[in-house]
């Protein structure tokens, strides 16, 4: 009896599925679980630090300014010395799944031809694509069907920062030796993807052949996707990753300006700071004026009071003292040099004064 092959892209990559991590899922039997066959299994974050750690440590040290550095921690910065966890976090998304079957739930061979057949298939997976580093491979034989999922981190060679990148398309077509264009997704499906799984097609058909087990057309039904399904969904996929890819281009563009206007606002702070003193200098200086200047009003104010007392040179003596003072103002010179000038001034004119009288005395005192 002939067997069909499925090979295709997981919608919803679960390592908590695959690595039996919930319990309850109601189409899984886990009393079989213990059958399940681990392939490869890598902490996330030890598995990207394998791949980017150096590239990443590498980079950040030819970094003169500290702002170009990547940052790699998490948004509360913590996890301690991990600088791995932000490069996880932008690239999680773009890891991808892959699910493989032989046969169908309802056909004559047994699980355990189909779990060997996975293996076979699985055995030169690694050298067949070295651009998808296999984070996770499990053969799962505790549900409907036995089935293996591949989780992969695809990556690529880049010419920007730290020289890698996580992106399934530069990956695909780097390993096929292809140089990669984005306008070429555009076409028709996605020529990375499809070329991948007739690739791998091609391998699980020889497995099949080496079996002596007649190789069949899926049946579309279940794990089959219809070439114009899978079209469709390859195209949205490229579509999603691309948009994706801009928009983390866009972030990180942002995050850099937000910097650099961060840094424009503490310089305007330490300008507002700065000219605070400066206006609290010249209220402080123009206070001072005041005072004085209203010192000698009151001090003309009595000059001229002492008038009819003094006769006319107490007059002048004001009228000195105030256009002194007014000189003194619209030169600007300063409140104490003011203060002194005037001091001096008005001691100068008590003496006259003191002199006039005396000598208005004695006149009466001859007449
Ligand atoms: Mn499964």
């Amino acid at each position: 009896m002939a067997m069909t092959t499925s090979i295709h892209g997981g919608s919803k990559l679960s390592l908590a599925h695959n690595r039996r991590l919930i319990l309850g899922e109601p189409h899984v039997d886990y009393t079989k679980s213990h059958t399940n066959v681990v392939l490869e299994r890598h902490d996330r974050h030890q598995f990207y630090k394998q791949i980017f750690g150096e590239a990443i440590e590498e980079y950040n040290k030819k970094q003169v300014r500290k702002d170009r550095e990547i940052d790699v921690y998490d948004s509360k910065g913590n996890i301690s010395g991990e600088k791995i966890v932000g490069w996880v976090r932008r690239s999680k998304g773009k890891e991808r799944e892959f699910l493989v079957a032989f046969g169908h739930s309802n056909d004559l061979y047994d699980d355990d031809v189909k779990k060997k057949l996975l293996l076979e298939y699985y055995e030169n997976f690694v050298e067949r694509n070295p651009n998808l580093r296999v984070m996770d491979a499990v053969i799962h034989m505790d549900e409907a069907q036995p089935h293996m999922h591949i989780v992969v981190v695809p990556v690529a060679e880049t010419a920007r920062g730290v020289g890698l990148k996580v992106s399934m398309d530069a990956a695909l077509a780097e390993q096929q030796g292809i140089t990669f264009d984005r306008s070429m997704k555009k076409k028709k499906g996605n020529p990375f993807f499809l070329k991948f799984r007739d690739q791998e097609l091609e391998v699980a058909k020889r497995v099949l052949k080496k079996n002596n087990i007649p190789f069949a057309e899926g049946d579309k039904r279940k794990v089959h996707l219809s070439t114009s399904e899978y079209k469709k969904i390859m195209s949205t996929l490229s579509m999603l990753e691309a948009k994706n890819e801009e928009l983390t281009e866009v972030v990180d563009g942002l995050k850099t300006e937000i910097k650099i206007a961060d840094r424009e606002l503490n310089s305007k702070k330490r300008t507002i700071e700065k000219l605070t003193y400066e206006v609290s200098d010249l209220e402080l200086e123009r206070s001072l004026f005041t005072e004085s200047r209203e010192s000698v009003i009151q001090f003309s104010e009595l000059m001229r009071r002492m008038q009819r007392h003094y006769g006319e040179i107490v007059v002048e003596a004001a009228e000195d003292l105030l256009m002194t003072f007014r000189r003194l103002w619209e030169d600007s010179v300063s409140p104490l040099d003011i203060v002194k000038t005037l001091g001096n001034k008005a001691l100068n004119w008590v003496h006259e004064i003191k002199n006039s009288r005396d000598v208005v005395e004695q006149d009466e005192w001859e007449r």
